[in-house]
């Protein structure tokens, strides 16, 4: 590790930890330029891997650089994401404790791409034989697939993921993959239906109008053109050569994961369904509705082989059963198409989910021995938009979790080792958010129950009504400030707002549409007609017995809120890896850094936090033999060659050296110390004197 005067200056610390001020955001930050300007993408905050965005080819993922990393101790190596995954490679192998790496960090930061360096290296550092080649194989062609159904240009990220993912790769005992597994989360399902200006729908849609051939479309009963389809009308418009060559890697990546042909055409016929069901319009008469284009409704029911009439009828109607009491109403032409809409939604929701099943059950591990695994997490990120919603409340919630965990598992660690190491632990002054967890998560009384009741209980409820129940309950809770005359003023709210100050800052959330998003409702009607098609993704994703249940159905926080409590589960049981992911600017523009928009994200990825944690034990460890070997001509006693052990060296090394006793611990195997100021004035002296010998020996050579 490289830590010289001039080179501070010029790049930088690669560890943030070596940062003289530690509280201070501006010194972090001006750290993370000086380093992006060399190219240095990667920085350390201890085993924490911070990345900054590049937005252009830095040359540092090829083979050969990967091979550079393998079996490097952490310390030998720049910060990079290899260096971060060769580490938790070799702990589950060698040491055989399981592993998961968390990637974080906003749209555009790079997430997704730092998964796949990932799984790359350790496709590189892996073997080859013929089962182990196909379970690597089919773990990088799962990408293409999720991508394809899973991902959307929006105006942060071309390719951004509209879903959270969760990969496990399983390893047998010789360290080879054999076999994998992926859980998904809230699949942003509102875009199959609308996007925003600039932003595009779901890429599958595209590649399937760009790539498919005259008689695959035909088949389909669809057109070329975009403009053909409501659902896409609004979207911006494609280049259609990378959506035909997308087509055609989705294709081939769905064969080798062992896609059938058959189970392919299905897959693309509700692609196409979605289409047209976008393009079902309805008239009214009377405040009553009905279908007013048997083109694309006969499209839909040719495509998912299903009833023309009793689509039409659930189309235009809605059974309720009150307590045994069935009472059919019709439709007006808004209520008709909100049904639509959601029926469009939900098919591509749950195909999506039956995508990865399938995945899953292709990537199952041929044995019947446990595995150990390496987790990989590619999740949203903490976020904060001038309007924020419920999408944002349930991202941010699972932010929480996410700190929460961070917390514990850190701490943990920290503690481990010093205990490991004989050193005594003093508590660490945090800041600890289960607070704010409780604030989502408590019984009866927190968000997410409250949110429950008044979508549940039936009566005259609202989003307003809502709000004013949150008010009432939440009341002088620390991090929860509802509407009224004074907050306004002084916040500028508007009435139907409410704010969580989340661990990262304050957040101000709209209830607009929290009960219609949380009950994700989905009339009885149109899963009956859905449970009754003859097609055999659709009835296998709307089956029967779930249309039968007389239970209520969960809401979507609650489902999401179960979904991120299994996670955490899974989670808690492994060594965390910590990727935090930043983007330099808004413009997807390569080599420029706006400090305001990193200092931003510092903030909301907690890296201040993550420093503080790791700061309030010691800067700095390193085992005895690697200290030694550095610094020993810094001292008479241990130059050029120390006899004892290792320990006993560094001890004679620190005192000649003149440390004070705050300043360093003596652990069993490692020495630690506490300042980095101790650890620069110590390399600064190695530097001057590695000159000092150079220049004797190029002066003894001279004289020769
Ligand atoms: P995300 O996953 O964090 O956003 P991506 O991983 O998709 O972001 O990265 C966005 C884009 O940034 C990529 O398409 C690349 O062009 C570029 N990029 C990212 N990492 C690198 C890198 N290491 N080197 C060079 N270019 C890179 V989102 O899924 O939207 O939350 O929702
Ligand atoms: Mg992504």
């Amino acid at each position: 590790m490289e830590i010289s005067l001039k080179d501070r200056d010029k790049v930088g610390v690669q560890d943030a930890v070596l940062l003289e001020d530690f509280n201070s955001s501006e010194v972090f930050v001006n750290n993370l330029q000086k380093r992006f300007n060399e190219n240095l993408i990667y920085t350390n905050i201890g085993p924490v891997l911070v990345s900054v965005n590049p937005y252009k080819d830095v040359g540092i993922y090829s083979s050969q650089y990967a091979k550079e990393f393998h079996k490097k101790h952490f310390f030998e190596t720049t910060p990079h994401i290899f260096a971060l995954t060769d580490t938790a490679y070799r702990s589950l192998i060698e040491e055989n404790r399981e592993q998961c790496i968390l990637i974080s960090g906003e749209s555009g930061a790079g997430k997704t791409e730092a998964s796949k360096k990932v799984l790359q290296y350790i496709a590189e550092v892996t073997g080859s034989k013929g089962q182990v080649e196909k379970v690597k194989n089919k773990l990088f062609q799962s990408n293409p697939v999720l991508e394809a159904f899973g991902n959307a240009k929006t105006s942060r990220n071309d390719n951004s993921s509209r879903f959270g993912k969760y990969m496990d790769v399983e390893f047998d005992y010789e360290g080879n993959p054999v076999g994998g597994n992926i859980l998904n989360y809230l699949l942003e399902k509102s875009r199959v239906i609308n996007q925003f200006n600039g932003e595009r729908n779901f890429h599958i849609f595209y590649q399937l109008l760009a790539g498919a051939s005259d008689t695959m479309l035909n088949d389909l009963l669809l057109k070329r053109n975009l403009e053909s389809y409501y659902y896409l009308s609004h979207s911006q418009k494609g280049t259609c050569n990378k959506e035909k060559s997308a087509f055609e890697e989705l294709n081939k990546a769905l064969t080798i994961i062992e896609f059938t042909a058959e189970e392919q055409i299905d897959i693309f016929k509700i692609i196409a369904s979605i289409l047209h069901l976008g393009n079902i319009g309805f008239v009214e008469e009377e405040g009553i509705a009905s279908v007013n284009n048997n083109e694309s409704i006969d499209a839909v029911c040719k495509l998912l082989n299903c009833d023309k009439e009793e689509l039409k009828n659930a189309l235009t109607h809605k059974t309720i059963d009150a307590k045994g009491d069935v009472v059919t109403s019709p439709l007006d032409r808004e209520t008709a198409i909100y049904a639509r809409d959601a029926l469009a939604k939900a098919i591509y929701d749950k195909l999506f989910t039956w995508l990865v099943q399938k995945i899953n059950s292709s990537l199952q591990a041929n044995t019947q021995r446990k595995n150990s695994v390496i987790g990989i997490l590619d999740i949203y990120g903490f976020e904060i938009f001038q309007k924020n919603n419920f999408e944002q409340l349930c991202i941010n919630f699972c932010n929480e979790k996410l700190q929460q965990l961070f917390i514990d598992l850190t701490l943990k660690q920290e503690q481990q080792e010093y205990l490991k190491e004989g050193i005594e632990w003093h508590n660490i002054d945090y800041f600890d958010n289960k607070i704010i967890c409780d604030l989502f998560e408590m019984k009866f009384k927190g968000i997410i129950s409250i949110m429950d009741e008044e979508c549940l209980v039936p009566g005259n409820t609202n989003d307003l009504t809502l709000l004013k129940k949150l008010n009432k309950n939440l009341q002088g809770h620390k991090h929860f400030k509802g509407f009224n005359k004074m907050l306004k003023k002084q916040m500028k709210f508007e009435n139907n707002e409410f704010q969580v100050i989340h661990y990262a800052g304050p957040v101000v959330y709209s209830v607009k549409t929290f009960i219609e998003k949380n009950n994700d409702l989905l009339f009885r009607d149109l899963r009956y007609a859905m449970s009754n098609s003859q097609h055999s993704i659709i009835k296998n994703i709307f089956p029967k017995s779930e249309v039968m249940s007389m239970r209520l159905p969960e809401t979507a926080f609650t489902k999401f809120k179960k979904s991120v409590n299994d996670l955490m589960k899974i989670l808690i049981d492994k060594e965390p890896n910590y990727i935090r992911c930043i983007k330099p600017n808004d413009d997807k523009r390569p080599s420029f850094f706006d400090v305001d928009i990193v200092s931003h994200q510092v903030t909301y990825l907690g890296l201040m936090e993550n420093l503080r944690v790791r700061r309030a034990g010691f800067a700095y460890r390193r085992s005895y033999e690697s200290f030694l070997k550095r610094y020993k001509c810094l001292c008479k006693q241990t130059w050029p060659h120390w006899h004892g052990n290792a320990k006993d060296g560094v001890q004679q090394l620190i005192c000649s050296l003149g440390f004070e006793n705050d300043e360093y611990k003596m652990g069993k195997t490692k020495i630690f110390i506490r300042y980095p100021k101790s650890l620069f004035q110590t390399e600064d002296a190695f530097q001057r004197k590695k000159h000092d010998l150079v220049s004797v020996i190029k002066a003894t050579w001279k004289g020769y």
